[in-house]
């Protein structure tokens, strides 16, 4: 399908998702979340791509969050309806059982941040700025950042930021655990790719597994987290790739994963 506000590419079990409006900051309206909700279907029904990299065209943003414009005409039923389709989008986006990297160009904003947020890991240019400033308009963040910011930095600090509004560079937000890595601006793609080629070299069984035991466990008790991981690993064990991964350390060559549930 041909797309008009983002851009969708797939290269070597690598799809990198580039939100594209610059003149507006890459802000969030509802065809360009229609696009990306399409786009995301697209991914989870190819069985090749191991890694899905999020990022912003231009120099300036990430996502400078949702479209202030279309926003400020919506009825309150449209607004609800709006943040549905976004909390729908970012979920679906959060269980893909792929990879999922976000490369933050500039300005996540507002909803930007909080589709950063819903990715597996951040990287960020040394020229981006986070921040959920909502209240700043007299809103509040409506994709999820309520609730996933203070399980990513802990309430106190989501609290701090929600509340006042205000924007951190990438390395305070690296400092306190929003972002994994901080890179020259001119060097964020090359190392974003670096780290998708080395996961998409992995079993797409693995990774699946380990993302599901993770992103589920965080949700219960330890004891019943373990068990969810108890069930994944025998899973896991019992599927090609770990015959593959194997039989490979033991014949002592590279590992070749297909990535498929059965023989
Ligand atoms: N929406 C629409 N247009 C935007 C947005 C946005 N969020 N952000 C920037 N733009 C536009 C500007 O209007 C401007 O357009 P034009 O050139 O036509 O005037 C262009 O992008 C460039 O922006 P600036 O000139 O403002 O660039 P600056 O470098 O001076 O400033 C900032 C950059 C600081 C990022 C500034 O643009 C800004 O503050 N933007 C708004 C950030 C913001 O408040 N984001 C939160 C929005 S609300 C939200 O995300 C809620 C999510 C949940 C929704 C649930 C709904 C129910």
């Amino acid at each position: 399908m041909a797309f008009e506000n983002i851009l969708f590419q797939v290269d070597q079990g690598i799809a990198t998702i580039t939100f594209n409006r610059p003149k507006a900051l890459n802000a969030l309206n509802l065809a360009l979340l229609s696009e990306l909700s399409t786009a995301l279907d697209e991914i989870a029904s190819e069985e090749n791509i191991r890694v899905l990299i999020l990022t912003g065209a231009g120099e300036k943003a990430f996502v400078a969050g949702a479209d202030i414009g279309e926003l400020a005409t919506f009825s309150a039923l449209q607004a609800k309806n709006f943040s549905r389709a976004g909390h729908a989008i970012i979920a679906k986006l959060q269980q893909l059982p792929i990879a999922v990297i976000a490369a933050v160009n500039g300005f996540a904003l507002g909803g930007g941040c909080e589709i950063s947020l819903a990715c597996d890991f951040i990287y960020a240019a040394d020229t981006a700025r986070f921040g959920l400033p909502e209240i700043n308009l007299g809103l509040m963040p409506g994709f999820g950042g309520t609730q996933r910011l203070p399980r990513l930095i802990g309430a106190s600090r989501a609290k701090e930021l929600i509340f006042t509004g205000k924007m951190i560079p990438a390395v305070e937000a690296a400092q306190i655990g929003l972002v994994n890595k901080v890179v020259p601006a001119a060097a964020l793609v090359e190392e974003v790719l670096k780290t998708a080629r080395d996961i998409a070299a992995k079993g797409k069984v693995s990774l699946r597994a380990v993302k599901e035991a993770i992103n589920q466990g965080l949700n219960v008790d330890l004891a019943s987290g373990c068990h969810i991981e108890i069930d994944a690993f025998a899973l896991a064990l019992a599927s090609p790739d770990a015959k593959e991964g194997t039989n490979a350390f033991l014949e002592k060559r590279k590992p070749v994963f297909k990535g498929s549930l059965k023989d």
